[in-house]
């Protein structure tokens, strides 16, 4: 339902961040979770108790397994606890070790899952254009102790995965896919689960589609699979026997069963935010200074992330003063993925120098903003969001002095609203 006040704020002097009324009375999420049928729901519920069968591959996993690969048309889908320890397994089950490549644009789960397991990611740079993994970059960074390539379907927008499997090819690399952002997607009408030697989702909460907690590894090799199977459920391969190293990565029943319902409502889903982002399009379009990213409308997509650039010296304000702004008046955009992997322990003490190879990722950090959407927020919700931003980048310089102004001579207003001075220069 909507909560946007009927009149669009006229004046900066209304705003919250200057003493004004939020716009929103509660927080409009980036991550509100899309949830399905509740009675469907219960009903499950109610059957996954009178059953007394609530994890160990129980019988709602494996109907969520089989309609999870139908709908990707691939040949296993296994459901696992969640999208990290998806990705731990699927790195395991490859035999990955040494090296990988992966981007650092990404968030940081997708770098702890090889690093966890001491293999060391060699961070690649991305392209500016799709933030996904560019393959020229990756080639010329494969090295003797590289054994594979980590990709990541950032914003739900495919890796140029024809040219990674080349250069995995050439140089007999493992290829798998991070895909915690792209499940619902096609990539030349093929879809997202059939690339690489595996691809990883995840169904948290925050994902257009959830499971509460939860993640699949999707593949056609019918071997890794085996192993994926036996690797997710302590290394059984039959009844008291243990033939591998394993770990715990079921999933329990009512995981499966709220994504069993979530999947009755995928296309309400998807549909919901396909018209947040097309309104997005239409009310941001000609803002100076702001990039909305746009979908190839001839793929499916799921449009879980609505992704905008800000380019301060053109908008006037930078990314960091318009976030801080849209808090205060409860629109909890994000700053994904802000500051970039290799700035993170522990990967900037253990590899100080990553950041001179990632230009891109460098600036992108500084200027990307992800904006709420979901089935939680309606069209009037968009239409205020829009209308605070309008305001935002037409009165950048007004904000700023009146910032500055508010914090007196000392004040360090105009300082926050650019970007943190060692990714300043790097933003330019
Ligand atoms: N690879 C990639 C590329 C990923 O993006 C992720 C996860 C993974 C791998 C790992 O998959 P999992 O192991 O998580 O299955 C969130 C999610 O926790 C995380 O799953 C997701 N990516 C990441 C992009 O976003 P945070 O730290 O931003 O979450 P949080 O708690 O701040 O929530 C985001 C927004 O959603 C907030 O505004 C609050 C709102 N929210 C959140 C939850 C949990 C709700 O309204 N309801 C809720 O139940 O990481």
């Amino acid at each position: 339902m909507s909560q946007t006040q009927r009149r669009a704020k006229q004046d900066v002097s209304e705003l919250a961040i200057f003493g004004g009324k939020p716009s929103f009375e509660r927080p409009l999420h980036v991550g509100q979770p899309n949830i399905g049928d509740r009675d469907r729901l219960h009903g499950l519920l109610d059957e996954i108790l009178d059953r007394r069968w609530l994890t160990n591959h129980g019988p709602l996993v494996t109907e969520l397994e089989s309609k999870l690969a139908r709908l990707m048309g691939v040949r296993h889908c296994i459901a696992v606890c969640n999208g990290t320890v998806a990705l731990e397994i699927a790195i395991r089950a490859l035999g990955l070790k040494g090296e990988v490549i992966v981007p650092s644009f990404t968030f940081a789960a997708t770098a702890h899952a090889l690093q966890w397991q001491e293999i060391t990611p060699i961070f690649c740079d991305v392209d500016p254009r799709t933030h996904t993994l560019d393959p020229e970059r990756v080639e010329r960074m494969v090295s003797s102790r590289t054994t594979g390539i980590l990709g990541v379907h950032l914003w739900g927008r495919a890796c140029d995965v024809e040219g990674l499997s080349e250069v995995a090819r050439r140089h007999r690399l493992a290829l798998l896919f991070d895909a915690a952002h792209a499940f619902a997607v096609s990539r030349r009408g093929r879809m997202i689960g059939n690339f690489g030697d595996c691809e990883v989702f995840s169904f948290h909460a925050t994902k257009v589609f959830n499971t509460f907690e939860g993640g699949a590894i999707a593949t056609n090799d019918d071997q890794l699979a085996r192993r994926l199977r036996w690797m997710q459920n302590f290394g059984f391969s039959g009844y008291d026997q243990v033939d591998h190293i394993g770990v715990n990565g079921k999933m329990s029943e009512i995981s499966a069963a709220m994504g069993l319902v979530g999947l009755e409502s995928l296309d309400e889903f998807i549909g919901c935010n396909r018209r947040n982002h097309a309104r997005y399009a239409e009310l941001l379009a000609g803002i100076p200074g702001l990039q909305l990213h746009g979908y190839d409308p001839a793929e499916r997509q799921n449009h879980q992330y609505v992704v905008v650039e800000v380019d301060q010296d053109a908008a006037g304000i930078g990314r960091d003063a318009l976030v801080e702004l849209l808090h205060a008046e409860n629109v909890l955009v994000r700053r994904y993925f802000y500051p970039g992997v290799h700035r993170m322990e522990p990967y900037r003490s253990l590899y100080p120098n990553a950041g001179l190879l990632l230009p891109v990722t460098e600036r992108l950090v500084t200027r990307t903003m992800i904006l709420p959407t979901g089935t939680g927020l309606s069209v009037e919700d968009v239409d205020g969001v829009c209308d605070l931003i309008r305001l935002a980048v037409g009165q950048g310089a007004e904000i700023l002095a009146r910032k500055a102004r508010a914090q007196g001579p000392r004040g360090t207003a105009a300082a926050s609203a650019r970007p943190p001075p060692r990714l300043a220069e790097a933003a330019r």
